[in-house]
């Protein structure tokens, strides 16, 4: 049994932070950073059943062309992922009244939809990537027994041609879901290698009045090469996001938004359009992969 202070559930007996019972999530759930996003989503629904907000986590579940959605935002950083997927996972696969873990776990689907910095040159802003495999630059899913889904020899490959201060940890790399990779497949996704970082300025190299640890770092990032493996683009949820997906048995995939290009210095004229046409995109595919 799973004691109130480790799975801790609001008077109502909803999840703590989430706000959520297990009749509010739908299996395929969209995640979003930002907490307005959502009703940029759940906008092209035809219906809404249900909707919280506590802290940065709103969430909102209804029907889109009659597939039953959730979307929820869940902040920034890999730390709020860590609440969002135990909390999710909990939802479905622990019983709330007798504490215990269900006899048959039942997986989700994850779809993040969020912004990113082009690591390469010739990813422009306002294009896709589609994270194939996502190096975790933050410590959070260390905390985990985690060997069973890392990629050993790419990490050490990237500690070695990046120089990197493994006073900062070692970096985790991690695989998308194939099932989901394959049905979001399109012309519009570049296929992409994403780092995850803890920070949105230092750790992705941005110098504003601190000096950083390794000013060279996004150079050697955008340089690095494993067997054709190249990282394209820094964002700060994914490799999180798939980690836990696939400790905890959940599908996941994300899909960003290119809204700076770090290599050429250049920053979306107007990212809201683009982030709208990916929602629109990443909905038609959900769509098409129920009907097919
Ligand atoms: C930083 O501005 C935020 O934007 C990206 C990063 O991952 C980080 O959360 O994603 P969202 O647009 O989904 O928030
Ligand atoms: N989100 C990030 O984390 N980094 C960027 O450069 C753009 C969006």
């Amino acid at each position: 049994m799973i004691a109130a202070s480790e799975l801790i559930l609001n008077p109502d007996g909803s999840i703590y932070h989430l706000n959520l019972k297990p009749e509010n999530i739908a299996q395929d759930i969209i995640f979003v950073g930002d907490q307005d996003r959502v009703e940029k989503v759940t906008a092209h629904f035809d219906s809404i059943e249900f909707s919280t907000q506590k802290r940065e986590f709103k969430t909102q579940t209804g029907i889109y062309k009659g597939k039953r959605i959730t979307v929820i935002s869940t902040g920034i950083g890999p730390d709020n992922i860590d609440i969002v997927m135990n909390e999710l996972d909990a939802l479905v696969n622990i019983d709330f009244n007798t504490r215990r873990v269900k006899e048959k776990l039942y997986p989700l689907n994850i779809i993040r939809i969020g912004t990113s910095g082009s690591l390469q040159a010739s990813i422009p802003v306002d294009s896709f990537v589609m994270s194939k495999y996502a190096i975790g630059l933050d410590n959070m899913l260390r905390s985990y027994c985690l060997d069973a889904v890392l990629n050993n020899e790419i990490e050490t490959a990237f500690i070695e041609q990046t120089n990197w201060d493994t006073k900062k940890g070692r970096p985790y790399i991690v695989n998308s879901s194939k099932t989901l990779e394959e049905q979001f497949d399109s012309l519009e996704f570049q296929k992409g290698f994403t780092a995850t970082a803890p920070g949105f300025y230092g750790p992705q190299g941005r110098v504003l009045r601190l000096k950083i640890q390794d000013p060279n770092l996004n150079q050697k990032m955008d340089a690095f090469n494993f067997n054709g493996i190249q990282i394209t683009n820094l964002e700060m949820e994914t490799a999180a996001i798939y980690g836990l997906a696939a400790l905890l048995g959940h599908h996941a995939l994300s899909l960003n938004a290119i809204v700076a290009n770090r290599a050429d210095g250049t920053f979306s004229e107007n990212p809201s359009q683009t982030i709208d046409k990916l929602i629109r995109h990443a909905l038609n595919k959900l769509i098409e992969n129920q009907n097919s």
